[in-house]
């Protein structure tokens, strides 16, 4: 019998503090993509729940009708929980069902997940798309699974975790991921702060990993340690797909590390060949540094319909840079930010705070440091042990994690106390930062009324309060 193998995108939390929005589930479309490529005999269906506003009993009832032999699904740190409870429900529906998750958490801690969470069969780590499929060949020939690389699962009451699977090669060689399989709710996919409500909101992939080791993030480990990207022409050939077939206007590049000196001038030489202009704005995560050295690359991107970019600025302390492992001595933070500023893209940088050697002083001096930036829009954050980075292993080994719950592993919630601050004091000191960057009558005056559409959009979110109410709120 063919396999059945259904995609799940689960109920979840939506991140407040970037206010209303609906992701496409693009991890999961282009492992769909994948499968139906390499196993044109699969039956593959796709559950958004978001998207189709199901809840837990309404997904028990999608999985019943599909009639699966396998459901897979994926999720962030702070999805962890809801990842197992979808197991749960497939295993509750059918005890048969094979179950599958991956991404950076469950291929972090692989062990710990499949003691904690039972109803998981497999656990695929690292990249995803061959791993599935020789899983799905190995399950439909009812053979062994230990030729499977890239795979944990239990085994006789103990736990099986397979050598690691080699990366592909070339990125190009991938299929479009399968956009096609979300039907009628193609349309419904948004990003309302950072492009209205009525934009199609798409995300796709440029590159996978990064070259730099930073302390707090997994991807480096994730990705194996190395950058890898898709050649101009495929991402261009990517975004024309999305916006031609599906209605794609707003477009978020995942790249970690969007490297203008590597391939900036190559994609903009495609994009301006194929006229890119403004009906199709798009948006990615650039380094500090990067940005500086390449001037000439940021205002050649915004002919192209780069509008925002999101810049890890992280601290200001030469201290924090090299705890952080960022990779530079001196934030270049300010030029970085004049830059975007002077080419009129909209410059949002992401500030961390709660890291162990923070003070009641050094967080204020944070804050200062980021109003004299000029930046259109500040997030901060407070210092989160992923599991996977190294600060995680750190802090597991000191005993600094104060809470345990994997759903406040957001960015928002604080989980460690610093050497002097308790963890309640990093809270207050989160709910500070905003109030002082947000609370600026005269910021806010000018954000309200600025030229630049997106700026007004995101001071009209940050105006509403909502986020200050919620983040008060953790306290
Ligand atoms: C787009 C994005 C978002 C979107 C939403 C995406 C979505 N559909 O939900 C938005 C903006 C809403 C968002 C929000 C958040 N995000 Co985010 N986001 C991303 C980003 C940039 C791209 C994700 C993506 O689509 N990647 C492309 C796909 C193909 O890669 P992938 O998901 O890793 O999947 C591959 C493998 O991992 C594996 N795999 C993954 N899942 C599965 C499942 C199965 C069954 C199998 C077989 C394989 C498999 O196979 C895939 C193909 O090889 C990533 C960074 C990145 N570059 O990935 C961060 C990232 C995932 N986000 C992160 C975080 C922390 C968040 C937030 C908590 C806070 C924040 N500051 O943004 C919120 C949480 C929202 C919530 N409550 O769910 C972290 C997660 C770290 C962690 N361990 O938890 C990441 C890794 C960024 C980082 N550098 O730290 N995010």
């Amino acid at each position: 019998m063919a396999t059945r193998l259904l995609f799940v995108e689960p109920p979840k939390e939506y991140w407040f503090v970037m206010g209303e929005y609906l992701p496409p589930p693009t991890g999961l479309l282009a492992l769909a993509a994948y499968v139906e490529r390499e196993l044109p005999g699969t039956e593959i269906g796709v559950v958004d729940c978001q998207a189709e506003g199901k809840g837990w009993p309404e997904l028990e009832k999608s999985i019943e009708s599909f009639a699966p032999s396998i459901v897979a699904t994926s999720g962030f740190t702070c999805n962890a929980y809801v990842c197992a409870k979808v197991a749960e429900l497939a295993k509750k529906v059918d005890e048969r069902i094979v179950t599958i998750v991956g991404g950076q958490h469950f291929s972090a801690i692989p062990e710990e997940s499949l003691k904690d969470f039972p109803e998981i069969d497999y656990i695929v780590r690292g990249e995803g798309e061959q791993t599935l499929v020789e899983l799905i060949r190995a399950l439909e020939q009812a053979k062994g699974f230990a030729d499977v690389r890239g795979l944990s699962f239990k085994n006789n009451g103990g736990f099986v975790h397979t050598s690691p699977r080699p990366l592909i090669e070339d990125l190009d060689s991938l299929p479009f991921p399968a956009y096609h399989l979300l039907g009628k709710n193609i349309g419904k996919y948004h990003f309302t702060m950072m492009a209205g409500s009525n934009t199609s909101y798409m995300i796709l992939e440029g590159a996978r990993g990064c070259n730099f080791r930073c302390s707090f993030c997994t991807q480096w480990r994730h990705w194996g340690g190395t950058w890898r990207t898709k050649s101009a022409k495929r991402i261009a050939d990517e975004m024309e797909h999305l916006h031609d077939d599906f209605g794609g206007q707003f477009l978020w590049l995942t790249d970690d590390n969007f490297d203008y000196a590597k391939r900036g001038k190559a994609l903009w030489q495609e994009l301006k060949d194929r006229k890119f202009s403004r009906d199709i704005v798009w948006f990615f995560q650039a380094r500090m540094d990067d940005i500086v050295r390449n001037p000439d690359l940021v205002a050649k991107m915004r002919e192209v319909g780069n509008n925002w970019i999101l810049v890890g600025v992280e601290s200001d302390s030469p201290e924090r840079l090299k705890e952080f492992r960022k990779g530079i001595q001196k934030s270049p933070a300010a030029q970085a930010v004049k830059i975007l500023n002077d080419n009129d893209i909209f410059s949002q940088s992401m500030l961390i705070i709660g890291s162990r050697k923070d003070t009641e002083e050094s967080i204020e001096q944070l804050r200062r440091f980021t109003l004299s930036l000029d930046t259109n829009f500040a997030i901060y954050t407070v210092l989160t042990p992923f599991p996977g980075t190294d600060i995680y292993q750190e802090a597991m080994q000191k005993g600094w994690l104060e809470d345990r719950n994997f759903a406040h592993y957001d960015m928002s919630h604080a989980i460690m106390p610093t050497e002097s601050l308790s963890r309640m004091d990093v809270q207050r000191e989160l709910y500070d930062c905003y109030k002082d960057f947000y609370g600026s009558v005269v910021r806010g005056l000018r954000g309200l009324f600025a030229k630049n559409m997106v700026k007004r959009r995101a001071y009209r979110h940050m105006a509403k309060k909502g986020v200050l109410r919620s983040l008060r709120n953790l306290i």
